[in-house]
């Protein structure tokens, strides 16, 4: 038997998003865009909850993505870009940078990040993961978003259940230790 998980439900209805798109292979990242606010809007989430950041290149997700959840104004930072693999080392020393920089930025601001950047060897790939033949990875990213967003705020209203349970504990059995020695001396 498998116990009860604690999930994030896929309701965007009150949470806020920030997407963080690359104008590098635009015929991609537009559809990746396009894909990842209808996601965010079908699942509830207000038009005006969605902002949109444009940035160069891949390259430059991560510290825009780094920014706007410095704010802390978002629940959620939806991060979609496309890398081609060319004739060049280009691709690798970027792919790296792009999937570490965006997971720091998750890890130290504390805000989920979605990772839609595609990491493709042809542009057929990409093509494919933009709505063709794989789906699309903008809306698979704008879905993981809402879930983490919605995870997150369960996690934090549990932990803080289980933090005031603890000090009711510690509260009690500090009140006893107190009250046993004046019960004994009143008594006495
Ligand atoms: N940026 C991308 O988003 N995708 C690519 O495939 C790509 N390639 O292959 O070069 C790319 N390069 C630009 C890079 O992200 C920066 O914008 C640029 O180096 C300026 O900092």
């Amino acid at each position: 038997m498998v116990p009860a998980a604690l999930e994030g439900s896929l309701n965007a209805a009150g949470k806020r998003f920030a997407t963080v798109v690359s104008r590098f292979n635009a015929f991609i990242t537009e559809r990746l865009l396009l894909s990842a606010c209808d996601g965010l809007l079908r699942s509830g989430a207000n038009k005006e909850d969605i902002a949109v950041v444009r940035v160069p290149g891949a390259f430059e997700i991560p510290s825009a993505a780094r920014t706007l959840a410095e704010t802390k104004k978002y629940d959620a930072i939806i991060c979609l870009g496309c890398l081609i693999r060319g004739d060049t080392a280009h691709y690798d020393v970027i792919v790296n940078e792009v999937t570490r920089g965006i997971g720091q930025s998750a890890q130290e601001t504390g805000v989920p990040h979605a990772f839609g950047v595609l990491t493709c060897d042809t542009l057929e790939q990409a093509i494919d993961r933009a709505g063709l033949k794989m789906g699309n990875k903008g809306f698979e990213a704008a879905l993981a978003a809402v879930e983490m967003a919605n995870l997150k705020t369960a996690l934090s209203s549990q932990l803080s259940a289980l933090s005031k349970n603890k000090g009711k504990s510690k509260t009690k059995s500090r009140s006893k230790s107190i009250s046993s020695p004046q019960k004994r001396r009143s008594r006495s």
